[in-house]
């Protein structure tokens, strides 16, 4: 094995490595000896608390895995805080991906407010918010802010009148930058209840 001299190598020993190439050298004191080499083991290793941490994310807030019309995956709700599931079996306009938004997150008003917190590396993010007003009949009865990080972006908004009716699907798309390891999106009571199909997290 051409690598190792023969000096740093004890006949007794086992060694880790991997073998390439045409075989020893029938030369080479080393190889022609009792030194057995063994490959590497094939068994991966184990980290006990591995960081999920990671710079794509698409979730599907109140909802299970879903995988959209573009093939790719929402998982299951994940990442929240606190709030609960709220359904409706009402087809949504304006999207392809009706599953979507027919279950989202809602959130009582008792504290905390909801808020998802997803670690991410540091830097700059386009964070997309997809809506439908799946609950609410008419203007004024769900309004919220929508905060990232210490950045409102959202003031008043009212799915409803933002998407011109119920039922009806709309985003919002926001860059923001994250220092401290944790992408926090947190939903403000205004008016009635926040609402929220799903979460999508893009370096940006
Ligand atoms: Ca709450
Ligand atoms: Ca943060």
């Amino acid at each position: 094995m051409g690598s190792w001299s023969s000096g740093g190598v004890i006949a007794t020993n086992n060694y880790w490595g991997a073998a390439s190439g045409p075989g020893p050298d029938p030369a080479d004191n080393v190889c022609a000896g009792t030194v057995a080499v063994t490959p590497f083991a094939t068994t991966p290793f184990n980290v006990a608390n591995p960081l999920q941490v990671q710079s794509v994310y698409r979730i599907h807030t109140g909802g299970g895995a879903y995988t959209n019309s573009a093939g790719l995956l929402f998982i299951g709700d994940s990442y929240f805080n606190t709030g609960s599931v709220v359904t409706t079996t009402a087809a949504i306009a304006n999207t392809t991906d009706g599953p979507l938004y027919q279950s989202q997150r809602t959130d009582a008003a008792a504290a905390p407010e909801l808020q998802y917190s997803i670690a991410v590396p540091q830097g700059t993010y386009t964070v997309k918010l997809f809506f439908a007003e799946i609950v609410a009949t008419g203007a004024g009865q769900r309004v919220f802010n929508v905060r990232l990080e210490n950045t409102t972006v959202l003031t008043n908004f009212d799915i409803f009148t933002a998407a011109g009716g119920a039922n009806k699907a709309i985003t919002r798309s926001f860059n923001v930058t994250v220092t401290d390891g944790t992408l926090n999106i947190t939903f403000l009571h205004v008016t009635g209840d926040p609402l929220v199909a799903a979460i999508e997290v893009l370096p940006h």
